[in-house]
């Protein structure tokens, strides 16, 4: 076969910007360190606040922080929300303490969406939470000292997608006619626009988790430029975590990859065509209702018993839980969603070292549950299984004791070459997960 020339190789590549990433990426070692604190980590609070909180969703169920596009609302209207975002009660220490009452070991809150709004102190924009707002303070800055203060690690959702500025052109598949923008822009001042907002959350607020980006989807064969934004982040924090929810496999200079209201590998959303990463950390996210952002009548709220599921299924897939909230505009998170958090937070007071600091077990998560491990035990998280044997053919590690969790009470098994079957105690109470302790 005639080999392709360089230049032709080079032109064919330079016109697949989908394939692009950070060509030649090799982590830092501060950076897998990171993604080894990640995987221990297990679970988070995702945050989507911003300016559309004022509307309280809109009235519609889950249209909340689309609301701009799904109302067709035009920027100049749009952005006077802006001058009605006032949270007066946001008080990040109640914040803070409540994640790490919840269980919860990092956050990941919304600088950007797609409505173009930073709540951030921007120098390039004065679209944003300190110059737009009655509120006047820095939100990202406030949060982030106080998570510095509580052994928190803050991550940062940003939008590559972008409804409000006038050089997101051509536009994508969203945030268009209605905006009142111009037909007419200059997409690599955008794309600089956006690193240099990216090099301000990179710069002025100290050690960051990562950045979770999203938004790719809404124009997937523009050159986003990624080879440049992920070379950016890793020179300026070489540790910072990148993800971003393309809904494609990952791209080189992506340190892990998370999966929309999907476990790795399902799709039951109709987008998370993608396989499943072999080396990289995993994250799936979901709503405690349906909506990422406060929608005020969108009370399909799904049970403790749910999400705990959820996050045993997750961690059965090695994968991390983050687990969303949408504040109030006045700076509250609701009610709901506290005790929610409360709740799984007290679980895992009792749980938690069969979920934190485990790996994926040796048996995929099924519909009776999932298994964790880490050295030298194995957790099996019996969720969803009505009979008195549980049997797992084909598991081939040798065990040699099996107790439950709770109260380390003997459990009886039966291991040969076909698999391990596991007698499971008949007063079990309708608890969320029976956990039984497998040493191996
Ligand atoms: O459009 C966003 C949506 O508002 C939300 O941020 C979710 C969270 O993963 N991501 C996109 C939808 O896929």
């Amino acid at each position: 076969m005639r080999f392709l020339s360089p230049l032709l190789f080079i032109l064919l590549f330079a016109m697949i910007p989908s394939l692009h990433g950070q060509q030649g990426y090799r982590p830092a070692p501060e950076n897998l360190q990171n993604r080894e604190w990640f995987m221990d980590a297990k679970y988070g609070l995702f945050i989507h606040w911003g300016v559309y909180s004022v509307l309280a969703g809109g009235g519609d169920q889950g249209i909340a922080e689309w609301i701009m596009n799904r109302k067709q609302i035009p920027v100049v209207q749009y952005e006077k929300l802006a001058g009605f975002f006032n949270p007066t009660g946001f008080d990040p220490a109640e914040w803070v303490s409540l994640v790490k009452k919840a269980g919860m070991k990092y956050i990941t809150i919304t600088s950007k969406h797609h409505d173009g709004f930073a709540m951030f102190d921007s120098e390039i924009s004065s679209y944003d939470v300190v110059d737009a707002t009655p509120y006047g303070k820095d939100i990202i800055g406030l949060l982030k000292e106080e998570c510095d203060r509580q052994g928190i690690r803050l991550f940062f959702y940003h939008s590559q997608l972008d409804w409000h500025h006038p050089d997101y052109y051509p536009r994508g598949n969203t945030g268009r006619d209605y905006t009142g923008r111009p037909d007419s822009g200059d997409w690599n001042a955008y794309i600089d626009y956006m690193n240099t907002q990216l090099t301000e959350l990179l710069t002025n607020y100290g050690e960051i988790g990562g950045i979770w980006f999203d938004g790719m989807w809404d124009k997937p064969e523009a050159n986003w430029r990624l080879d440049e934004t992920y070379s950016l982040i890793h020179r300026l924090q070489p540790g910072a975590l990148i993800g971003s929810n393309h809904h494609r496999m990952p791209f080189p200079g992506e340190d892990f990859q998370m999966f929309e209201r999907d476990l790795p590998g399902q799709n039951t959303m109709g987008f998370n065509e993608a396989g499943v990463s072999e080396s990289l950390p995993l994250e799936m996210c979901e709503t405690m209702n349906n909506s990422w952002g406060f929608n005020i009548v969108d009370r399909d709220y799904k049970s403790v018993r749910q999400l705990i599921h959820t996050m045993v299924r997750a961690a059965g897939f090695g994968a991390n839980f983050l687990l969303n909230t949408g504040p109030m505009p006045n700076g509250k998170i609701q009610p709901e969603n506290v005790d929610t958090l409360l709740a799984i937070g007290k679980w895992l007071e009792t749980y938690g070292s069969s979920i934190y600091g485990t790996r994926k077990g040796p048996v995929e998560p099924a519909p009776w549950g999932a298994t964790t491990q880490k050295e030298g035990v194995i957790f099996l998280h019996v969720l969803d299984f009505d009979g008195d044997t549980l049997d797992l053919p084909g598991f081939n590690v040798d065990i040699k004791s099996a107790v439950l969790f709770e109260d380390h009470s003997r459990v009886r098994f039966w291991q040969n070459k076909e698999g391990l079957k596991i007698r499971l105690p008949e007063n079990r109470r309708a608890i969320p997960d029976l956990v039984i302790t497998l040493e191996t």
